[in-house]
């Protein structure tokens, strides 16, 4: 899981050079090329079950008859075959969108993305502040449908409103080497060690000393486990969905937040504010900038803000006067 820019599954893109309405171009190939890939994966597995089932024939036969016999090469060609066929024919349909696709180096990912349907903005004219959602009205209105929106009763008997602090944070890494992914933003920290190395009094912001913030995904189990103890799923999640084990926590002083960016994560997220107050900027992806517009909200200590970050280009700015903390998950 990388954030920073975006582009489709797999790191395969779509181009957008091939021409419109024909059966060459983006949407049917993107559509097709999802679903070879989907494939794909099932197709893997199926042939490897083929071969299992070979080297299973051979071991339930007595030893004397595992000398490859006829029956035993018709078997082998058999089961070459059935492996083989998936590939084959998964090749033979991506045969007319090939000129349509390419591999998409890292570097300009964000550049080759494929263009957003821009109805998932365009109705979008600023950011609502919701309670007492259920469930289905909340998987039906904003959950997948790009539509962003700020929860303003999903933390209420959390106990990490009082229980997260830097120390909590410091406590809970102290033994723990490894960083999952770690954002420096414009501090000089190289690593989660390096900020919870640094002095109380500037973690605690007092006066004179230089601000900071910085962000990190923790895919430590334990350390997981232990952080889920101080909070719930949120309540106006869809029965279905999954929260995504993987935990963001960014954590730092008034002033400084995140630069315009877009995310290449697998799932929409939300983050719920533990401290503070942050002020978010979204901007519509490029090629919607004539149809949506761009939308701020403020969300406050308590709120959950839910965004699909691969979409929306976002940054935000602490606002309040003393530490944010916040803590938040993708779900599928
Ligand atoms: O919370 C922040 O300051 C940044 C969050 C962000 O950029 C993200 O979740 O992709």
């Amino acid at each position: 899981m990388e954030r920073s820019s975006g582009i489709g599954k797999d790191g395969v893109a779509v181009s957008g050079s091939c021409v419109s309405k024909s059966k060459h171009c983006p949407e049917q190939a993107r559509d097709e090329l999802i679903s070879i890939l989907t494939k794909r994966e099932k197709v893997h597995g199926r042939s490897i079950s083929a071969f299992r089932l070979v080297v299973f024939y051979v071991k339930i036969r007595p030893f004397r008859a595992r000398i490859p016999g006829p029956r035993l090469v018709i078997l082998l060609a058999l089961g070459a075959i059935l492996s083989a066929y998936p590939y084959a024919t998964n090749f033979v349909r991506s045969l007319p969108y090939r000129r349509c696709l390419m591999q998409q180096p890292g570097a300009t990912k964000n550049l080759f993305r494929p263009a957003e349907d821009c109805s998932i903005c365009q109705e979008v004219q600023k950011i609502e502040k919701i309670s007492n959602i259920d469930s289905t009205l909340f998987e039906e209105r904003y959950a997948y449908s790009g539509r962003p929106v700020v929860v303003t009763d999903a933390t209420k008997n959390w106990t990490a409103m009082q229980a997260f602090s830097f120390a909590f944070f410091k406590e809970l890494y102290k033994d723990q080497e490894f960083d999952c992914q770690f954002f420096p933003y414009k501090t000089g920290f190289q690593s989660l060690r390096d900020v919870f190395d640094m002095s109380m009094s500037r973690a605690l912001l007092e006066s004179g000393t230089e601000p900071w913030y910085v962000g990190w995904s923790n895919c430590d189990e334990n350390i997981g486990s232990i952080l889920r103890e101080y909070y719930y799923r949120p309540y106006f999640l869809p029965d279905t969905s999954e929260s995504e084990k993987t935990d963001w926590i960014f954590m730092g002083s008034p002033g400084y937040g995140a630069p315009m960016h877009v995310d290449d994560v697998k799932y929409p997220s939300w983050q719920a504010q533990i401290q503070g107050r942050k002020k978010w900027t979204l901007e519509p992806p490029r090629e919607c900038q004539y149809s949506c517009t761009r939308l701020e909200v403020t969300v406050d200590s308590g709120e959950i803000i839910v965004l699909d970050t691969n979409k929306w280009y976002h940054q935000t700015l602490i606002v309040s006067e003393d530490i944010s903390i916040t803590i938040g998950a993708e779900y599928d």
